[in-house]
Order: C-alpha cells, then structure tokens, then sequence
C-alpha cells in the first residue's frame, strides 16, 4: 500500500505550534501532526526532539477530532487508571512468576475498553446483552486481572488471597471466573469463539459487541486465519479483533520467528477492515474501538502499535520479560518508572 502521509505523534504534552508546514490538531494535551511527506523533512521547521518521536502509517487519518474526541480530563483520568492497573500487575509479579511484559503491553487497550467502550460492568455480568470481551492472548491474564480489580468485577479479596497464597489467580483466564467469558491460553483460539459468540447474537437479534484481543506471534496459529475467513465471509460486524503489535514473542522477535508483514495487508486481503493506532494512547484506542463499531460492511480489525514491558523502562523491548518474578529492588524500580510516567 503505497503510504503518502505520516502521523506524527509528539510526547509527552508539549503545545508548540505554529512550526509546521502542514495540518496539525492539539488533542487531549498531545500535539498530534499530519505531514505530508512529499514535503522533505529538511523543509519543514520542526523541533529537533520531535523528530524523533513516533512515526507511523496514517491508514486511519480520519481518527482526529470526531465524535469521539475524549476531554483532556477524562483522557488524563483513564491514563491514571492505566498507572495504577500497571502498579497491580507489579504486585502480582512480587508473588509469583507471572507474564509481566505481555500483560504490561496491553494495559492501555484494556483501560480503553472496561472503563470507555464494552458494556461490561459488575451490575451486568449475566445479561444477554454485555458485550462480550476475550483476551485471546491468555498468557498475558494478570493484566486482565489487574483491570478486572479496578473496575470491580474481581472482589478485592482475591487479591489479598493471592498476596498471601498465591492460589486465588489462575496463570491463564479460565471461565467461570467473574468476567471470564471463555477460558484461554493455548493460542489460536479467541478469534474461533468470538466468531461464535458474535454470529450466537447476530441469529438471537442481540446487539452487544464482541471484541478479541490477539498477540502478533498469535498470529502464526493457522485457526486465526480460518476464523478470519470466516468473519469475512459472515460480515460479522459486531466483532472487533485487535492485535498486540509488540513486535515480540516467546521466542524473540516476531518478525524473525515467523514473519506477518505486510500485516495490515493481510488482514485486507481476508476481506477486512484495518485500522492502525497506537496502543499505548487510550485516546486514540477509545477511537478506533469507535470507528470500527460503525463500520458495517464487515469486520474491523485494529492493529495496536505497543511496546512489550511498556512502563517500566528495564522490561521495555526487552524478551527476558516475557515472564517474571520481581524480587523487592526491582520491585521498586519499576514502580519509580511507572510513577515517572504521571504528569
Ligand atoms: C498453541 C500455543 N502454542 C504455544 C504457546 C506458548 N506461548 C505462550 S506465550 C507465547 C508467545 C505469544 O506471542 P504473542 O502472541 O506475540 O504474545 P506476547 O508474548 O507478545 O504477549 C507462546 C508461543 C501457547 N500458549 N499456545
């Protein structure tokens, strides 16, 4: 696909305008920048420090400044649950070893999606008509858990249980738990049981949302791509996936275990409707979640740019995350790095 435009997305909340040859929009505290790169670098008068900031594809353009545009107060309070859901994922790891790096990846997606997008509360957990959410990714479940006790799905108890046994959380998501719609962990299967669950409500004419979160490495399972066909081919759109971008694996680097580029293409060819964004920015998560619940002539699937180990500077990127037990002085530097992190 042939990219003529970039986003540029500057951090932390600097107001500095005026500098561009282009189109810019200062949205909740970030001064967000469409360039259009026909125009070289050298001419434009940027900051030097913003060049070296993010810069990615812009399939969505359209994401700025629309109907689901967040006020600065509500996006600086989700970015304050996502520290203190981090915070909880860190406390876990001083318990046992948990899946620390993937869990931390996707905190920012699971803040977005409990405390902005799903219709999933304590008062609605057995209604019909909940959205329907399924990490797909299982390993990454203490980030799930971590969520589910903020927003008081999970009794707090459990988490006093789990300090002093360790018992109370199983390693992977499993059903029954409060939540929990499906149990997960062996990879390839959460978009299979979305398929279900979103045709399930299409043929009982009920219109919740079912949204499924995938690992990029996930993607190497064959199942992901059957069920992708099938989604396509039942215009299912009442269901989002969304896929962890964190470029690694298990095993490394994704794109060296098995490569999926061009992804977002792939997902095109399947007869999807892709949408790219940055993973960590609830604002513009909260908006893609929003853009692909009006697309309705087919499935969305959103491609989350994350970093593995995000907020929290030593795991960031860094594969020997991947799972981890935090003895009490790394304890300590990765809550000062997530703490660093708040304005
Ligand atoms: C079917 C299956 N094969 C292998 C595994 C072992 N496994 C656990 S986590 C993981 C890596 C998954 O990578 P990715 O989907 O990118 O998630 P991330 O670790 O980045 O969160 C693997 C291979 C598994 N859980 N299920």
């Amino acid at each position: 696909m042939a990219v003529d435009k970039y986003l540029l997305t500057a951090l932390p909340a600097k107001r500095e305008t005026g500098c561009l040859a282009a189109t810019q929009w200062d949205l909740s505290s970030r001064l967000i920048v469409m360039i259009d790169t026909r125009i070289p670098h050298s001419q434009l008068d940027l900051p030097a420090k913003m060049l070296t900031v993010d810069v990615r594809p812009a399939f969505e353009r359209s994401l700025m400044m629309n109907e689901f545009t967040l006020p600065i107060e509500e996006v600086e309070a989700l970015e304050a649950i996502a520290r203190r859901v981090r915070l909880t994922v860190l406390q876990f790891a001083t318990v046992k070893r948990v899946h620390i790096g993937p869990a931390l990846s996707i905190i920012d997606i699971l803040v977005a999606l409990y405390f902005k997008c799903l219709k999933i509360s304590p008062s609605n957990l057995f209604d019909e008509d909940r959205d329907r959410f399924i990490l797909s990714k299982g390993h990454a479940a203490f980030g799930l858990y971590a969520v589910l006790l903020e927003s008081g799905i999970l009794d707090q108890s459990v988490m006093d249980d789990f300090a002093s046994t360790g018992n109370s959380l199983p390693g992977h998501p499993c059903k029954g738990m409060p939540g929990v719609e499906f149990s997960t962990g062996s990879l390839g299967h959460g978009l299979p049981i979305g398929a279900g669950m979103s045709i399930a409500g299409r043929l009982n004419s009920q219109n919740y949302r079912t949204v499924v979160l995938m690992g990029d490495g996930e993607l190497n399972e064959g199942s992901v791509w059957e069920s992708a066909m099938f989604c396509a081919h039942n215009n299912l759109n009442q269901l989002t996936a969304i896929v962890d971008r964190n470029h690694f694996q298990q095993e490394g680097l994704t794109r060296r275990v098995m490569n999926m580029d061009p992804l977002t293409d792939k997902w095109g060819a399947f007869g999807w409707n892709v949408i790219v964004v940055n993973g960590h920015s609830i604002p513009d998560v909260v908006c893609a979640i929003g853009k692909a619940a009006q697309f309705v002539s087919g499935p969305t699937v959103i491609v989350a740019d994350t970093i593995k180990g995000k907020g929290v500077t030593f795991m960031e990127n860094n594969p020997d995350w991947h799972m981890g037990y935090l003895d009490s002085i790394q304890f300590g530097d990765a809550v000062a790095s997530i703490r660093a992190e708040a304005p």
